[in-house]
């Protein structure tokens, strides 16, 4: 906490009132001269053209999902249809406001937006990039298809490309915009300006602030929208993204020059309804959603109720909100009321509403309201839209001929998915900015006091150097998160208490006077919009760092770690970079929810990469390596380990990096062979030196430090020598991620084993208070008893804890 903000007992105690001001609701009104000289009344008739574009295409794919056909054309389309026929104006309104430089991220019902941001964007970039946006994506792979079809200029093959691309992506080909492996919800084309649109839905909230963080840490133009149903104003990551957007140190800390706020607007387009759900008096309680905004901060989020049925309205709201982000006064909450007259899916059989509501808002349509308005004042006439409406019709149809035509032939192959699920790039810098930095380096306090210290666990006589004298793991740890700090300036860490304080666990210390405050800041306690918000940040173009203080911690985050931090290279078809490091503690001394060990969870999601270093000297070479890389890293550190010095090979005081995947050998042998992850090591080489010197049994100790991914060549050499193996981490043994390493090693080395693979975890309960660690943490007779139970007997061994195989099926059967 910085000590700039004193909070005075008198000052917050005295009687009074807080005033939360008015938020405006509907206030626009309709000034057709007004509008034609602020957007010319060719493009108030093109987003009529565009309302209607979309409204045909999500018929179009209505007829196929429930008939098969459409126009003529059979298709079954397997995948899913969130379609959004009513909220057309909502969308194209929005859009006609954007400049090219804003992203705007949605949600699972985002063909509109998809279609409403990139055909704004076909008209409002200069023509020669259209066209080189075009030629370059996917090796013109998309644009050879588009140009099939009839089109008079460059800017009508926009239209084709737009089209083409994203029904291409909902129906899986690998011409579509994220080569089919995005789908329906997942669809995007970030050269026009539309983002990653998120099937989690309220996903994209803490992803656009991500976003919006980077254009502001990197003084990048525009502004991010983010598009949210309004049924997600329940979703925690929603409530904890505007929390984050609205801190006040952007304005109170950060330099003035960054600019103030992120520049993010949530825009929720409020169609009253969840899937079932009705928001408005059944499963919320703000009745008008724009309200949330006045619990957020002093300004009510700017928040405003506008009508989304009106293109104009919705335009107007946008431009004003962009000036506010512009000039660094958000976050914006909009409230844009729409209504989806289609079902939620095709399998929506609108059992939730009368059939009069829907009419109501039928006869409110905003295609012929919007229409009529141009007619009524003269902006063009009834045939010239019939003409306009045929004209898109035919084209649609010869979009769907072509994608539909021999789609089987033209989807990815299981090889090209593999090939997307890292970008496995090296990134040395992700700007060519000079990074911001307060001192110089060598000016740093910790950087001096590290320069007195042992890098070694022993000094030359092989004594162990006194605690003050040593060079710690966290010290590994600091010092490639400034080595990375000084070359990468995009490079920002964020977290809770990551600043003042240190990090939760001193790691930091000295950062705070190294760097400025929008390189390294402290968050609110919001743990999914921490992480999610560092994907945005990775996936905008720049590399964050963030921090959960303790691996338990990841539950909060889990949406935004497993499907977000995980997917999203992959569901781009590795258009996306991730160079994100998500760092993780495995704690002990606090007991059942700060303690427990979740390399398993991790260790299950494809596209996650994750890292355990048990040393200092890996502590720092394995965060250079994840720092250097544009994957993201679940980066798991562990708590007993914070505060240990080297004893295996004095830390290097230059860069260097850990071989990706490599386990490490910490001690030969060849009767034996234990294998660890993270702490365990030191309890396995006790475990060996007892071995050793009771029964004369040589153990080869290995690291295997990493969890994804991990070469199991040095393991399976080991077994092939010892005929033995042992895995041993402090994580509850059942579905442990060692219980893979088994599995694997068994399939790999079955001829070489004398014995099966043993697994040696903590029990299978809540990890209990320190008082009570030793029996639930593996301990190093756990590791001789199960090694004499289940492997080899130990001549004249007695054993303290139960290990037989009989112990093991109890366990089972009681589920502990
Ligand atoms: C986290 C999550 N929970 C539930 C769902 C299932 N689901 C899909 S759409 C939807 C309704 C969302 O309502 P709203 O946010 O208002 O958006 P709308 O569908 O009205 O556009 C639900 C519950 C989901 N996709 N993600
Ligand atoms: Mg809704």
């Amino acid at each position: 906490m910085p000590k700039n903000f004193v909070v005075d007992p008198v000052e917050v105690r005295l009687q009074d009132e807080l005033k939360l001001g008015s938020i405006p609701i509907n206030q626009y009104r309709q000034d057709f001269k007004a509008e034609a000289a602020r957007f010319g009344v060719e493009e108030l008739r093109r987003m009529w053209i565009d309302m209607v574009t979309i409204r045909e295409f999500e018929n179009m794919l209505s007829s196929l999902k429930t008939t098969g056909a459409w126009q003529g054309i059979s298709y079954n389309h397997k995948g899913p249809a969130h379609l959004s026929a009513g909220q057309e104006a909502a969308a194209v309104g929005q859009c006609a406001a954007l400049a090219p430089e804003d992203q705007v991220f949605g949600s699972h019902r985002s063909h509109g937006e998809i279609l409403a941001r990139c055909l704004a964007s076909v008209r409002r970039l200069p023509e020669q990039e259209v066209q080189s946006i075009m030629e370059h994506f996917l090796g013109g792979e998309t644009l050879r298809a588009a140009e099939k079809i009839p089109h008079g200029n460059l800017r009508e093959l926009g239209v084709s490309f737009v089209l083409y691309g994203t029904l291409a992506e909902i129906f899986a080909r690998k011409d579509g915009f994220n080569r089919g492996l995005g789908g329906s919800m997942h669809a995007f084309f970030t050269p026009f300006g539309s983002y990653p649109n998120n099937a989690i839905v309220g996903g994209s909230a803490d992803i656009a602030t991500g976003a919006a963080l980077f254009k502001r840490i990197n003084r990048k133009p525009g502004i991010v929208v983010a598009n949210i149903g309004d049924a997600s104003m329940g979703c925690g990551p929603v409530w904890e993204a505007m929390c984050l957007a609205a801190m006040d140190q952007y304005r109170t800390l950060w330099p003035k020059e960054v600019g103030g706020a992120p520049p993010i607007l949530f825009n929720f387009f409020n169609n009253f309804y969840g899937m079932g759900g009705q928001t408005n008096g059944e499963t919320m309680g703000y009745q008008v959603l724009a309200r949330v905004g006045a619990g957020v901060n002093p300004e009510n989020m700017h928040a405003e109720r506008v009508d989304g049925y009106n293109p104009l309205a919705v335009a107007d709201a946008v431009a004003r909100k962009r000036a506010l982000l512009i000039n660094g006064k958000g976050p914006v909450l909009l409230d844009t009321l729409t209504y989806r007259i289609s079902g939620h899916s095709p399998s929506d059989a609108s059992s939730y509403r009368s059939k009069e509501e829907i009419e109501a808002w039928r006869a409110a349509d905003a295609i012929d309201s919007y229409g009529a308005y141009l007619v009524e004042h003269g902006a063009t006439t009834p045939g010239e839209l019939e003409t306009m409406r045929e004209a898109i019709t035919g084209r649609l149809v010869d979009v769907v001929r072509l994608v539909t035509g021999d789609a089987t032939e033209h989807r990815v192959t299981g090889a090209f998915v593999e090939s997307v699920m890292y970008s496995g790039q090296r990134a040395e810098r992700l700007d060519d900015r000079a990074p911001e930095l307060l001192q110089p380096i060598a000016e740093n306090a910790r950087v001096k006091a590290l320069a007195t210290k042992s890098r070694s666990a022993f000094d030359a006589e092989g004594k162990p150097v006194s605690k003050n004298k040593l060079y710690q793991y966290r010290d590994g740890l600091f010092e490639a998160m400034l080595h990375r700090f000084t070359i990468d300036p995009t490079m920002a860490a964020w977290g809770e208490e990551n600043r003042d304080w240190g990090g939760a666990f001193a790691v930091y210390r000295g950062l705070t006077e190294a760097l400025p405050y929008h390189r390294l800041f402290n968050s609110p306690i919001s743990e999914g919009a921490i992480v999610g918000a560092g994907v945005g940040y990775a996936l905008a173009g720049g590399r964050a760092v963030v921090e959960l203080m303790y691996c338990d911690f990841m539950g909060r985050a889990g949406d935004e770690l497993f499907n977000q931090a995980a997917k999203w290279q992959s569901m781009s078809a590795g258009l996306l970079r991730m160079p994100l490091v998500i760092r993780v503690s495995v704690g002990s001394k606090y007991g059942a929810q700060h303690s427990q060990d979740w390399t398993a969870l991790v260790s299950h999601i494809p596209g996650l990469k994750a890292y355990f270093p048990a040393t200092p000297c890996d502590a720092k070479g394995m965060l250079n390596l994840a720092l250097a890389g544009t994957d993201p890293v679940v980066f798991f550190e562990s708590q007993l380990l914070y505060d240990i010095g080297e004893r295996f090979e004095p830390v290097p005081e230059g860069y260097y990096e850990t071989p990706e995947g490599e386990p490490a050998v910490r001690k030969q042998g060849t009767d034996l062979t234990i294998a660890t992850l993270g702490a365990t090591l030191y309890r396995a080489l006790e475990a060996a030196e007892m071995l050793e010197k009771e029964h004369g049994i040589s153990t080869e100790v290995i690291d295997l430090r990493f969890v994804t991914p991990l070469r199991y060549e040095k393991l399976v050499e080991s077994v092939k020598k010892t005929g033995r193996l042992v895995l041993s981490s402090d994580a509850c043994e059942r579905g442990s991620f060692l219980q893979t390493v088994a599995s694997t090693v068994t399939q790999l080395a079955f001829d070489y084993l004398d014995a099966p693979v043993a697994v040696v975890g903590s029990r299978n309960w809540i990890t209990p208070a320190p008082e009570l660690e030793e029996i639930f943490f593996p301990q190093k007779e756990w590791l001789v008893d199960t090694i004499h139970e289940r492997i080899v007997p130990l001549a004249g061994h007695r054993c303290t804890t139960t290990q037989t195989p009989g112990e093991l099926l109890r366990r089972c059967r009681a589920g502990v």
